[in-house]
């Protein structure tokens, strides 16, 4: 007899091929005689999703069997990027494929470029969601993801005469066969309306009686970890209209109304807000957040109750993590389940939700925290209103007997911000209501702890903890840089660093090895020649592969400084117009690439990528200049540019003004393709010196004690000369659009230069001096570039989720039996 223990699918080529060309009929319905790339796309994937189904049901009985505690990871935003060579390679049946497919006349990685990214997410945040869910798997633990599934993920930019031009997203045109949609995994989501007083035996009892329900709708994703079975879920809801009729608008007649306010309801999973800092108290933006929670509380207590009866319990099996602040109404939500629905009182419930808790926090300054209009959570969700009101009231009275009747600091710390108007603070409510709040690097928290947090901080200093932020090293090496991956596992004799990257360090045994340094060359060699071809396909611009590439991608900010990096460009330029043939012959020659999405309403964003272009137009036309010096704007930068990009660079730039970026995500995923960093000290930069000595990257800038002091004499500041010359032509419009740049040049006149590039120009510059001088010895450059990826095994996600699992979370690997 069949046994259902052995699955139903087999992995060899041949029974791959038969699935492929059963997906081509039966599901993409095309004949199997005839299909094309797309098509063959379609049906490998639909091939490859059933064998994560097999193993997601798998995982999922035997948690259910098993019943450990579990993780629920809350994040607004993922950005998974592509799906198809991750599943495939997790899956350890990479080989296989590509072997099943070439007989069919197809190759792997053509079939994979079809595929569209999944960008339900911004930027840093979003992609450390990723790379996290997919440590969870891969280490075993007992976790799910939650998240919106947004009709129109992330805007693509498109570049019109230099300026950003922002277009739709719609994601889903092509269909996607990478989520499983769940029918009848539905909750009602309740909005507005009153509350009202009700006696339950004898007792007063608050009653929400909202006035509009949408229904969430769950499209399940499935997550598969590497060399293991464990495939996690990560559970996408979307807003669908409620069945629950608007009977009286039927009644009166008003069918055709009432069938269009009910689309409305869609409305809420539309679109994802494209703005990472600003948060702007937008009404939708509160309904996304509520729909989200509501739906995802449901179902968490829905799961838990199935198993469990005393709510005692949830601490020991529910472990509830905040990605941010975005999910943070979560707490109000879990007090009114257990408060209003399931009649625990207020203090056993607030004990419970205590527990359960835990938030991190991505964002450094205080004007970056997310803030909430009374009046507007007041409307939408009265009954919410008024238990953050009441968390709020017993934590200042705690508050009070700690500390006495100091107003100042009590108002700093409530929940409620007083003044005009009234907000709801979120990240005082995460940290009131959590039992640790995270950093996501040493500097961060220690700057959080120092400043924002200060309060928080004195008052309760055990809930502070930071957890260095990681990458995942199966999609930033092993999917986006296969040469690099083989070379790694060849000298280190195995292929356990996929799974433990701290055995990365076993490449220091190599690093003089002659025959070593010749394979790492031809492995960037091939990298770059690949960008390269890109590069021309994108932009029209020729680029030489003797030059040093020079990267700097990652979304665009004013504290991110790419205009230091630009203006870097232009006195580059400058110099080499001034040199004469001699000297020129001694100039390293360069690429510079710049790349990134700027929020559509950030004006001054914006105009720094439309100087990047007019920048590029004169150098790039310039044909005294030549190949000594190129500047190309890679477009609609996002995850699968990443992968492409990020192992062709020799050199990437971070050049955040110090104390500025909390963590930093794209400095490690460069590091571990051998990539050579020219950095400030900032963020996590600083424990990625610490791990690859300071010598082997080139640092700069002022550090985070000296920021605050220049900014102290900010009116008075030294510029050096370079500086002001550069900045000079762009206002007499050298390179045009002069009226335009006058704004932009403005934000870094002495005595307004927030950011300080003025000050910081002079050691930027000794610093690319520093990176050309090692340029030019490619023994030492490769030496380098080798203690780079020897060294970045701490920067894995792996080494993060463990952190959080055994330091916060409480959670055990639960390994599903093969
Ligand atoms: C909030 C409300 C409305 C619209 C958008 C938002 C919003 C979305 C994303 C606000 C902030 C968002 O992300 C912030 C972020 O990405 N922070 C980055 O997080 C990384 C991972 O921890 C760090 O490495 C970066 O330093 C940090 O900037």
């Amino acid at each position: 007899m069949f046994s259902l223990m052995d699955g139903f699918l087999k992995n060899d080529p041949f029974s791959l091929q038969k699935d492929i060309l059963n997906h081509v009929e039966y599901t993409v319905a095309r004949s199997r005689f005839n299909f094309d790339d797309f098509e063959a796309y379609q049906a490998l994937s639909h091939s490859v999703r059933d064998r994560l189904i097999e193993r997601w049901h798998d995982t999922h009985s035997y948690f259910k069997r098993t019943k450990p505690k579990r993780l629920y990871f809350l994040s607004l935003e993922f950005l998974m990027g592509r799906s198809l060579s991750n599943s495939v390679i997790n899956l350890g049946i990479q080989d296989q494929y590509a072997e099943a497919l070439s007989q069919l006349g197809f190759e792997f990685e053509v079939l994979a470029e079809q595929e569209g990214d999944a960008a339900l997410g911004n930027g840093g945040l979003a992609r450390l969601s990723a790379c996290q869910m997919d440590s969870l798997a891969t280490l075993d633990y007992p976790a799910w993801g939650y998240g919106l599934r947004y009709e129109y993920g992330l805007f693509r930019q498109v570049i019109v005469e230099g300026f950003q031009h922002e277009q739709p997203d719609y994601w889903l045109n092509f269909g996607n066969p990478w989520e499983i949609e769940r029918i009848h995994v539905t909750y009602e989501v309740k909005f507005y309306g009153t509350v009202e007083e009700a006696d339950l035996n004898g007792e007063k009892h608050q009653v929400w009686v909202p006035g509009e329900t949408v229904e969430a709708v769950a499209y399940d994703n499935p997550i598969p970890g590497y060399g293991t079975r464990n495939t996690l879920n990560l559970r996408l809801w979307a807003a669908k209209p409620s069945n629950r009729f608007d009977l009286e608008a039927y009644n009166t007649g008003d069918y055709i109304n009432s069938v269009v306010n009910r689309q409305r309801a869609e409305t809420i999973s539309n679109v994802l807000y494209p703005d990472d800092r600003n948060h702007q108290g937008k009404e939708l933006r509160l309904k996304q957040q509520y729909f989200f929670v509501s739906a995802s509380l449901q179902d968490i207590i829905r799961r838990f109750k199935e198993a469990h009866n005393n709510f005692d319990e949830l601490p020991d099996k529910v472990a509830l993590h905040l990605n941010d602040t975005h999910p943070s109404l979560s707490i109000a939500e879990i007090m009114r389940i257990l408060v209003d629905e399931e009649h625990l009182g207020w203090n056993k419930a607030w004990d419970i939700a205590c527990k359960v808790f835990s938030f991190t926090t991505h964002t450094v300054v205080a004007e970056g925290l997310e803030k909430i209009p009374v009046d507007l959570l007041g409307s939408l969700l009265p009954r919410h209103l008024q238990i953050l009101y009441e968390i709020n009231f017993n934590f200042m009275e705690e508050l009070k007997k700690k500390i006495g009747l100091d107003y100042n600091r009590l108002s700093r710390m409530s929940i409620v911000e007083e003044g005009a108007v009234k907000n709801i603070r979120m990240a005082n409510l995460s940290i009131v209501g959590s039992h640790i709040v995270n950093g996501v690097s040493k500097l961060h928290l220690d700057t959080l702890k120092r400043t924002t947090f200060k309060d928080f901080y004195e008052l309760w200093p055990e809930k502070f903890q930071f957890k260095t932020n990681g990458v995942t090293q199966r999609r930033w090496i092993v999917v986006s840089n296969p040469s690099l991956c083989a070379l790694i596992s060849k000298w280190l004799g195995t292929e356990a660093w996929i799974r433990n990257a701290d055995l990365l360090t076993g490449l220091r045994d190599h690093v003089d090895n002659p025959n070593f340094h010749q394979e790492w060359k031809m492995v960037k060699k091939v990298n770059k020649m690949r960008l390269a071809e890109y590069i021309e396909a994108m932009s029209g611009v020729k680029v030489s592969l003797d030059a040093m590439f020079d990267v700097q991608v990652k979304r665009i900010h004013e504290y991110k400084r790419q205009l230091l990096n630009i203006l870097g460009i232009i006195h580059r330029y400058d110099c080499l117009k001034n040199m004469d043939k001699n000297d020129r012959r001694k100039v390293v020659p360069r690429v510079c690439i710049i790349g990134g999405k700027a929020a559509p309403g950030y004006e001054i964003a914006k105009k720094i990528i439309k100087l990047c272009h007019s920048v590029a137009e004169k150098i790039n036309n310039d044909t005294d200049i030549g190949d000594l010096l190129k500047l190309v704007f890679i477009p609609d930068y996002n995850v699968s540019v990443a992968e492409l990009v990020i192992p062709g660079a020799d050199l990437s730039q971070h050049l955040s003004t110090a104390g500025h970026e909390a963590s930093g995500t794209g400095s490690m995923k460069f590091l571990m393709n051998g990539c050579l960093l020219l950095a400030t000290a900032d963020g996590s930069t600083v424990e990625i010196i610490e791990e690859i000595g300071s010598d082997n990257l080139f640092l700069f800038g002022a550090k985070v004690q000296e920021v605050a002091e220049l900014r102290e004499k900010i009116s008075t500041l030294k510029v050096p000369l370079q500086f002001a010359r550069v900045l000079r032509m762009v206002r007499d419009g050298y390179f045009g659009y002069k009226d335009y740049f006058k704004s932009l040049c403005d934000t870094v006149e002495i005595g307004k230069d927030f950011y300080l590039l003025g000050s910081d120009f002079g050691s930027y510059l000794e610093a690319q001096a520093a990176a050309d001088k090692a340029f030019v010895e490619p023994e030492k450059w490769i030496k380098m570039s080798i203690l780079s990826v020897s060294g970045s095994g701490r920067f894995s996600s792996d080494r993060t989720i463990q952190e959080y699992a055994e330091r916060t979370w409480k959670i055990d690997p639960s390994r599903c039996p093969l």
